[in-house]
């Protein structure tokens, strides 16, 4: 059986810039719905004892796993997606050697942001903005759909869900401002350092 994770903060947390009515739906609709899905696609097969990265290791690419692939990834991707993010009153701290990376990797922390910015407003229809590591180079890279840095050989350090359905009730068409303040005051910056560390 795969399992809802349970989020890392109330449902009314990230107010005023992702609402707690979003959350309802994004997590316990959406987020639920994938959940269920997998679970129906996999019982009563070797799947259902798999690890959900190694379910989605073993399905991505393969012919006629796509329905089980966007599924388990789309689990994943929600469960990195809510630990990317923290409660609004919690001061955006950003940990010195994750700052220090980042500005070894992109020159400065403006131009890494920026960069996240570019990459979660260009993404053409639904996907993910994310930090990630690849081959110890820190980078900014968008997937489309339910794909995930896991499957490319990149170790993710934040995910940004730029669905439709993780803004537009908020928000409507503006992706723009969702993505901006979602950056400016949701992110966790402190959960990307331990992913780098890890
Ligand atoms: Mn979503």
């Amino acid at each position: 059986m795969f399992t809802l994770t349970t989020l890392p903060f109330e449902n009314n947390d990230l107010e005023p810039h992702i609402s707690a009515k979003t959350l309802e739906f994004h997590y316990g609709k959406h987020h639920q719905t994938y959940v269920d899905n997998l679970n129906k696609l996999t019982e009563g097969t070797p799947m259902e004892k798999d690890s959900l990265e190694g379910l989605i290791l073993k399905t991505a690419g393969r012919e006629g796993k796509e329905a089980i692939f966007n599924n388990a990834a789309q689990v994943y991707n929600h469960d990195f997606f809510w630990k990317s993010l923290k409660p609004v009153r919690q001061e955006s701290f950003v940990p010195v050697e994750l700052k220090n990376a980042v500005i070894h990797a992109f020159g400065s922390w403006e131009k890494m942001t920026e960069e996240l910015k570019g990459a979660a407003l260009s993404q053409f229809g639904s996907g993910w903005a994310w930090l990630v590591k690849e081959d110890s180079q820190l980078k900014i890279v968008k997937t489309a759909n339910a794909d995930t840095p896991i499957v490319h050989g990149q170790k993710p350090l934040v995910a940004i869900d730029i669905w439709e359905h993780s803004y537009y009730l908020d928000y409507q068409n503006r992706r723009t401002d969702y993505v901006g303040n979602l950056i400016d005051n949701l992110i966790n910056w402190e959960f990307a350092l331990e992913n780098l560390k890890d």
